[in-house]
């Protein structure tokens, strides 16, 4: 029996995940330096991009990139309803899109998504001084009222700033959801 048990112990689970957020916020680059360690110049994302599948510990995690452009966003409902985790990317200098980005995530959180779904926000670009204060931006886009498992970090794919702790809390989550 405990042979058993250890055998699907050890066995993996494969979680999907989704990456949103308005145009340009950073999320292919996020993308690109969780696949190989560093900052990666990127093209627009056309669609959905599928990246790499991505093994921790018992997760394999397929990522589904998908592009911010508003022709593009009448295809985050479908591949939103079937993830087990969102990453929404906000570019905290791009004050003039703000408004939009909230709308954007509000429609995430409202309609797209299961209710055991984690998600983590990402005020992305840090490596630039200034921009939205993180106080400010967890106020401002409503997140104190969120019924899921939710945190908020400053990154940067330029630096690698809070990419691991980010992800690692992420995926910690994602473990414990689906064990
Ligand atoms: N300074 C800085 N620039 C970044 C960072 N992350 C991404 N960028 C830049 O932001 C621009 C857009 O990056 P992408 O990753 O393609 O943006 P995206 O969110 O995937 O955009 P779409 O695919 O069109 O939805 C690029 O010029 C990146 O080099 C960052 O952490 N810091
Ligand atoms: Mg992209």
């Amino acid at each position: 029996m405990s042979f058993l048990r250890n055998l699907f112990k050890r066995r993996t689970k494969e979680v999907d995940i989704t990456i949103c957020g308005l145009a340009s916020a950073g999320k292919t680059t996020i993308v690109r330096y969780l696949e190989t360690g560093q900052f990666v110049e990127t093209q627009p994302t056309m669609g959905i991009n599928r990246g790499e599948t991505i093994k921790v510990e018992k997760l394999e995690i397929n990522i589904f990139d998908l592009g911010g452009q508003d022709d593009f966003r009448v295809l985050w409902p479908e591949v939103n309803e079937n993830s087990n985790g969102v990453v929404f990317v906000v570019d905290k200098h791009d004050a003039m899109k703000f408004e939009e980005a909230r709308l954007a995530f509000q429609e995430i959180v409202k309609s797209q998504i299961h209710e055991d779904v984690i998600v983590l926000i990402l005020l992305h670009k840090n490596d630039i001084p200034g921009g939205m204060a993180r106080s400010t931006f967890i106020q401002d886009f409503d997140l104190i009222d969120l019924s899921f498992k939710w945190a908020c970090y400053e990154t940067s794919a330029k630096t690698g700033e809070n990419i691991f702790e980010a992800f690692r809390w992420f995926f910690d989550q994602l473990m414990e959801e689906s064990s």
